[in-house]
């Protein structure tokens, strides 16, 4: 037939969904069969991923989603389960918000220095990198008794289909691959004593992964056989196949429980330069390269309106709205912000350890958080090009917070360029697309970007006002 049906899954950090696309020739729908809450439970061994209510979601998901041709699974980067000799999960996977690396980093660069690493591996320190994480696992009794590691998409794809493999661009987060050759970093990984047998061979995106196992069928009523498509598994590579650009030059922001800014390049950018300026490179679909910046992101805010009770969050953005501009605002790339808990009274400390007005009530921490944000994304872009000497004419803002209208206007204010929101379900959208491309219905990522840029719903932020403001807010982070 000329319209086939593909089931995304896409787990965030803050939600879950199962989206089916459904891809005819010149067509390119999305519509939501299931959302499920991400919730992470604070154990006595630390902070855990709910892994069994996530596949749960999931099987809901296929149950809700009816027939399709195919299945894609992409989720957050960096985490993983471990299995035994048997096949079986050792524990819940670790959050990557956990507390376990902390202080690690510094023993790893002890064996291998911060700037070998970075022009090994291309990858920005972020202390949850899996690098860092299995460091800290070292002497623990699950990671002596594991056979297998799998990142949580190819987990959840190992329990639909039985088949173990571990996915490119989501391994390319790990910091054990040489983002030049697409290949493990076999030095790095032996220097720290990481066995890399531990991972299951290396697939790529529209790669076969297995069909759905019978006991799935049974469990969600499809009717076999049904395959599972390797996809960009991680859902910022996913997000970034998805940006309906027109042309190469285009900056783009991903944001939703993070903000990733940053560049689709043809090879990675290995200079002290770039490292000291803590941009990463992460492998996206054929071979390209996303060199890109962790912001903080919604995450600010997520944590404030949880500490608040949830509060509606289109009063609380237009209460915002009203706010002067720019009165304080904080490093919204500080690692101070990544863990959970007090994060009102946490930007509250920050604010008036850099000598400014202390925002008091919900519009004004929120709009402290919008500017900030505004702010990092102004930077990073700027940054970003300026390393990469690759020029952008436009800046596009993908996933959830591409609703968020407050914050695409002042995006593209601060950046003093054109904004484009949308879509909000750009990792779906780039995992359907993927699929899509693997079962012949779409050609290469150009023609993808231009399917998108015709069939999605699109909002243009034209930017006002003077950049100066900007540049003059920047002045009064700390440390810049
Ligand atoms: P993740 O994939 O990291 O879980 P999403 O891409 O789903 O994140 O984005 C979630 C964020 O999107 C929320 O934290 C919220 O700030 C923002 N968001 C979602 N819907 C809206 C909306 N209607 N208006 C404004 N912001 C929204
Ligand atoms: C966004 C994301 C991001 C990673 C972080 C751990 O969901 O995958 O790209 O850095 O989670």
């Amino acid at each position: 037939t000329a319209v086939q049906s593909y089931a995304a899954v896409d787990l965030g950090a803050s939600s879950g969904r199962v989206m089916v696309g459904r891809v005819g020739p010149d067509s390119l729908e999305l519509t939501e069969a299931h959302r499920f809450p991400n919730r992470p439970v604070r154990t006595p061994e630390g902070l855990r991923w709910d892994i069994l209510s996530l596949y749960a979601g999931v099987l809901d998901g296929l149950r809700a989603a009816g027939h399709v041709d195919s299945v894609g699974i992409d989720s957050w980067a960096v985490d993983y389960g471990l299995l035994d000799a048997d096949g079986a999960l050792l524990g819940n996977p670790v959050h990557y918000r956990d507390t376990r690396t902390q202080g690690v980093a510094e023993k790893v660069w002890a064996t291998v220095p911060a700037a070998e690493l970075y022009a090994a591996t291309g990858l920005q320190y972020a202390p949850f990198n899996t690098l860092y994480q299995l460091v800290a696992a070292g002497s623990s009794a699950q990671l002596a008794h594991a056979k297998r590691l799998l990142l949580i998409p190819d987990l959840l794809t190992y329990w639909l289909t039985g088949e173990a493999g571990t996915e490119l661009t989501n391994a390319s987060t790990t910091q054990l691959i040489d983002p030049r050759t697409g290949d493990w970093s076999y030095d790095v990984a032996a220097r720290l004593g990481i066995d890399l047998e531990l991972f299951a061979p290396l697939r790529r995106p529209g790669d076969p992964a297995g069909l759905l196992r019978p006991e799935v069928l049974e469990e969600t009523g499809l009717t076999g056989p049904v395959p599972v498509t390797t996809v960009g598994s991680h859902d910022t590579a996913s997000a970034v196949a998805a940006v309906p650009a027109v042309n190469e030059r285009f900056a783009y922001i991903c944001t939703g429980t993070w903000s990733l800014v940053g560049l689709e390049l043809t090879a990675p950018v290995l200079t002290e330069a770039s490292r000291a300026a803590n941009f990463t490179n992460e492998l996206g679909l054929d071979g390209t390269v996303r060199y890109l910046r962790n912001i903080m992101g919604l995450w600010l805010l997520q944590e404030c309106l949880r500490e608040w009770g949830n509060p509606d969050l289109g009063e609380l953005l237009a209460a915002a709205a009203e706010v002067p501009a720019l009165r304080s605002v904080v490093d919204a790339g500080d690692a101070e912000f990544l863990a959970p808990g007090r994060m009102p009274s946490r930007i509250a400390d920050a604010c008036r350890a850099s000598g400014q007005p202390v925002p008091g009530s919900r519009a004004e921490i929120t709009r402290c958080i919008l500017d900030s944000l505004a702010l990092a994304h102004r930077r990073a872009v700027r940054q970003a090009q300026e390393l990469a000497d690759h020029p952008v004419d436009v800046v596009h803002i993908v996933g959830g917070g591409a609703r968020n209208a407050l914050l695409c206007r002042l995006t593209a204010d601060a950046c003093g360029l054109p904004v484009v929101a949308g879509p909000p379900e750009a990792a779906a959208l780039g995992n359907v697309l993927v699929q899509a491309r693997a079962n012949g219905q779409t050609g290469d990522r150009t023609e993808m970007r231009q399917l998108l840029a015709r069939t999605q719903q699109l909002t243009r932020y034209e930017p006002q006002g003077t950049t100066a403001v900007w540049q003059t807010a920047e002045a009064r982070l700390p440390g810049r």
